[in-house]
């Protein structure tokens, strides 16, 4: 049996946010509970996604192939997990999710005052392959009165009261954000707590890692092959850049926080306004990237300053250390 020492003093991520709730001057809990309804909702898609992979494998053995179709029914598990536990915890009035094409409006009786965007299963299309996926999602303090409206959901992320992502990888990892700071926390089956591991998490000034889908290079404005050309044939005696690209976004933010370097999903000729996803893609992780000292462009503003104007809207999306991403801008200039 496992005889590690067990810590009978844990930092779970319920125990680190009812703290910092406790810390928010006439803080009445809702934010916390809805938090706390958020990572339920995630424990269970981690231990669906985990045992789907397992479900794949045996409909891979020729076995009815009706549990090969139940994995790519996971992403609407999941969708319909996140709604459930949130509507439940009374903490929201309103959602806007990857999977629904209209805003979701809480039945009356169970409103608060938080508005959630979210992708509940970002990169599923990778599960037969057992690559890593995620769920991203930010919280908002509604606008409206009365009914909740769309304009509740189409706010700046710069009104963003808190996000998070969960990636579902070797390990079950959920890195969250209330503003002050971000925080990575490893899901410990034994106790199904997610346990605090790293604190205040900041990326390096610069790195070595780029990370793109250099498939539609074709398509790319000349901004973007010239700077890759100066990634990998630097002309200022500087070394080349390493590439890596999972293509399930969270596992690329996921490294280059932890490692540092660049994520592009730029615009191309084929989708003018790239492909990720404003309200539950870009602005969650460009305010994550920022509370870790990243930067988080479109290309020609900062993303989380974006005025939203309709929910499955798509921008051109460059994120990483501050010096890597500055450099793509002067790129930007030079080249327009
Ligand atoms: P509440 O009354 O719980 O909805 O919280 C009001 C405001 O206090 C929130 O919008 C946050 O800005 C802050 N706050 C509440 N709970 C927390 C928490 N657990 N961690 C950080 N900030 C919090
Ligand atoms: P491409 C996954 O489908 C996703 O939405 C993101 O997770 C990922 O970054 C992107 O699309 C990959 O897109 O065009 O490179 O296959």
């Amino acid at each position: 049996s496992d005889q590690s020492a067990f810590d009978t003093d844990v930092w779970t991520l319920t125990r680190f946010i009812i703290e910092t709730g406790r810390q928010a001057k006439g803080a009445t809990g809702e934010l916390t509970q809805l938090i706390t309804a958020m990572l339920t909702a995630i424990k269970a898609i981690s231990s669906a996604v985990r045992k789907a992979g397992l479900a794949h494998l045996q409909g891979m053995a020729g076995s009815v192939n009706v549990t090969g179709d139940d994995v790519k029914k996971l992403d609407v598990l999941s969708n319909d997990l996140v709604i459930n536990m949130l509507q439940a915890s009374y903490s929201t009035c309103c959602m806007v999710s990857e999977e629904n094409k209209e805003l979701i409006v809480t039945p009356k009786d169970k409103r608060g005052k938080y508005v959630v965007c979210f992708d509940p299963l970002d990169g599923s299309s990778n599960i037969d392959c057992l690559a890593s996926i995620g769920t991203i999602f930010s919280i908002y303090k509604r606008v409206s009165e009365g009914e909740p409206t769309e304009q509740d959901a189409l706010q700046p992320g710069s009104n963003m009261v808190c996000a998070g992502y969960a990636l579902y990888g070797s390990a079950t990892l959920v890195a969250l954000s209330t503003g002050a700071g971000l925080n990575f926390f490893m899901l410990d089956p034994a106790i199904g707590e997610f346990v605090l591991t790293e604190r205040n998490v900041k990326i390096k000034q610069k790195g070595k890692i780029y990370s793109l889908n250099e498939g539609y290079a074709k398509y790319f404005h000349p901004s973007i092959n010239e700077y890759l050309k100066h990634k990998k044939y630097p002309q200022d005696g500087s070394s080349p850049y390493g590439a890596r690209y999972v293509g399930s976004m969270v596992s690329d933010i996921h490294r280059t926080i932890a490692y540092g370097g660049i994520f592009m999903y730029p615009a191309n000729e084929k989708s003018p306004k790239g492909k990720l996803r404003l309200l539950y893609e870009c602005n969650p992780i460009s305010f994550l990237m920022e509370q870790a000292g990243g930067l988080a462009t479109t290309g020609t503003q900062r993303v989380l300053d974006v005025q939203p104007e309709s929910l499955h809207q798509r921008v051109p999306f460059v994120v990483g250390s501050p010096d890597d991403v500055n450099e793509y801008l002067s790129f930007v200039q030079k080249f327009s």
